[in-house]
């Protein structure tokens, strides 16, 4: 399967979910209160958060009135070009500038954090990249060896240190290493008991001191890893992680498994923080970059094998 199949097969439930109402919605041609209301429903169903919904349908409903617009086609385009406002219009790539770059991955247990180091590693692997990971996930039994199998997979080294271990004293090896063998990044695996436990915060806090001291001006990326299945939920972890430890951008991981694709702009309005990659399966191809442009084309034109299947629903 080619890669952009692979991503329209990762979005296609969001698509069929979204979409599969959108369409009858935008197909009735008549934009009165009623459809005002369905649409804030529909996007409510679809992750998008209550106030970002209130504010994007009012605003929705504003231009439409201003702008004196009666067709389905031309309100669609206001309704994606307000997306894209809150989602930005371009791809916002890894700050790779320095050498090592230094990324940090920080998010809850089980929201896919090794996952997508793995999966990060091989595709910057496959651009020529040096990497190296660090085994900073002391805490749960077995972290470390499923590191080591997706260092293996990727053909990248790995620092690490004993279960238990200080996780700062293992990112600290880890970017001294690659300072001294020259490698381009050092991906950071992090534990991720829960966040609101305090432990955590403070643990995440130290690690980005240690970090600094290790290499002044590092880390270049603290990204978040959020499950989009958990819903609003992510938004709450993100707002949390975000106090203790400044993110620099947002891996959305699981939207192969959910209807639910509207997180990616609650994220995105809520929190200013954008999302540079998406999770659609559990592959070692399934991460891929997000584009703001091509994510909102994506809920609006329903491929023909989605089409069908909404139509069976
Ligand atoms: N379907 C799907 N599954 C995913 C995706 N990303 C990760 N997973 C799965 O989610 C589960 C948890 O992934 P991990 O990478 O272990 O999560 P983690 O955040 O490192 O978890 P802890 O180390 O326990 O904190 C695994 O079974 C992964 O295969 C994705 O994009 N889609
Ligand atoms: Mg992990």
């Amino acid at each position: 399967m080619g890669l952009f199949n692979k991503i329209k097969e990762g979005l296609k439930k969001t698509r069929s979910g979204i979409m599969g109402r959108m369409e009858g919605l935008f197909a009735r041609n008549a934009f009165d209160d009623e459809f005002y209301l369905e649409l804030e429903e529909i996007l409510v169903a679809a992750d998008v958060g209550v106030a970002t919904t209130l504010d994007l349908v009012a605003a929705l409903r504003q231009k439409v009135r201003e702008e004196k617009v009666r067709e389905a086609g031309q309100v669609m385009e206001i309704l994606k070009g307000l997306l894209l406002d809150i989602l930005g219009r371009e791809r916002v790539a890894l700050n790779m500038a320095e050498k090592p770059a230094v990324i940090l991955v920080l998010g809850v247990n089980g929201v896919g954090k090794t996952t997508s180091i793995g999966k990060l590693a091989s595709r910057l692997k496959k651009e020529g990249k040096q990497v190296l990971l660090a085994a900073g996930d002391t805490f749960r039994a077995a972290a470390i060896e499923q590191l080591e199998i997706w260092a293996d997979r990727a053909g990248s080294e790995i620092i690490k240190h004993q279960h238990g271990a200080d996780p700062s004293a293992v990112i600290f090896d880890s970017i001294t290493a690659a300072l001294g063998r020259k490698r381009d990044v050092v991906l950071c695996d992090t534990a991720g008991r829960l966040h609101n436990k305090a432990n955590l915060m403070e643990e995440l806090k130290k690690i980005r001191r240690v970090v600094e001291k290790a290499l002044p001006g590092a880390p270049h990326e603290v990204l978040l890893v959020l499950d989009a299945t958990t819903g609003q939920n992510a938004l709450v972890q993100a707002k949390v992680f975000n106090e203790a430890a400044t993110l620099t951008g947002v891996i959305l991981t699981k939207l192969d498994g959910t209807a639910k694709g509207g997180i990616v702009i609650a994220i995105a309005k809520e929190l200013k923080v954008p999302v540079k990659f998406i999770g659609v399966g559990e592959g070692v191809e399934d991460l891929q970059p997000f584009d703001p442009a091509e994510y909102v084309d994506s809920l609006f034109s329903l491929p023909d094998e989605s089409r069908s299947e909404c139509c069976r629903l």
